[in-house]
């Protein structure tokens, strides 16, 4: 038998139980079981038991949580607030236009507008802010039909590219008169604009105006309005 300090504990007992105790060694096994497969006290060599698998998964868990956190906040650049303003010549879903909303995403963010009735002109002027990380991804807008009692129907879709913007913000914009537009963003193949896209500086925020043309779809267009929030850096969100 290995003489390890609680072989030797187990040892003595074992000895014990053949001299004078009534316990048999049948009975005392369990115990031997637990000693040296499941005791907290004795840490090596480390066992496959369930109990220590449990807790080796535990301990990875919390590490990841512990880790995830901080990360997220040390990349938090700022707010990017979007202005929904109106759609333009939307697709036409019921008898008498659609029942218009907006849905904005950018990575695991989803935000939605409300739903204009009966209409393929509607104006929504609803705010939705999206919190901006490092890296910068795109950000994605979806058009519904809403239904009522069927699943609610697409208007299209469009994807804007913000880092222009973001490299707005990055400037140095001190002294740079209310107004002034900073970067120009021309309509191309490879991005949804309808028209020219202005960044320009509005009360000392960067603000960039925004005409997407719905992809996937037989027309129309989404006006958004795009306005910078800065965050300062020990403030949580
Ligand atoms: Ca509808």
């Amino acid at each position: 038998m290995l003489m390890g300090p609680t072989n030797y504990w187990f040892h003595i007992h074992w000895r014990n139980c053949h001299v004078g105790s009534d316990i048999t060694p049948v009975l005392l096994y369990p115990l031997f079981i637990y000693i040296h497969l499941l005791s907290p006290f004795e840490r090596s060599p480390p066992l496959a038991t369930p109990f220590n698998i449990y807790f080796y998964l535990i301990q990875i868990i919390e590490r990841k949580r512990g880790r995830r956190k901080p990360t997220q906040m040390e990349n938090v650049m700022g707010l990017l607030r979007v202005r929904v303003e109106k759609g333009i010549n939307l697709a036409s879903r019921d008898a008498s236009g659609s029942d218009a909303y907006v849905v904005v995403r950018m990575g695991d963010q989803k935000l939605k507008s409300s739903v204009k009735k009966n209409s393929q002109n509607p104006v929504w002027n609803d705010d939705l802010t999206l919190c901006i990380s490092d890296p910068i991804l795109p950000l994605k807008i979806e058009v519904f039909d809403k239904d009522t009692f069927t699943p609610d129907d697409k208007l299209g879709d469009a994807e804007l590219d913000i880092e222009p913007l973001i490299q707005a913000v990055k400037m140095n914009l001190v002294g740079v008169p209310n107004g002034i537009i900073i970067t120009t963003v021309k309509p191309s193949r490879q991005n949804c604009l309808a028209d020219e896209s202005h960044i320009s500086l509005k009360d000392g925020s960067v603000a960039q105006d925004v005409i997407l043309r719905l992809r996937n779809v037989e027309s129309g267009e989404v006006e958004l309005k795009l306005l910078w929030v800065n965050v300062p850096r020990n403030q949580a969100i």
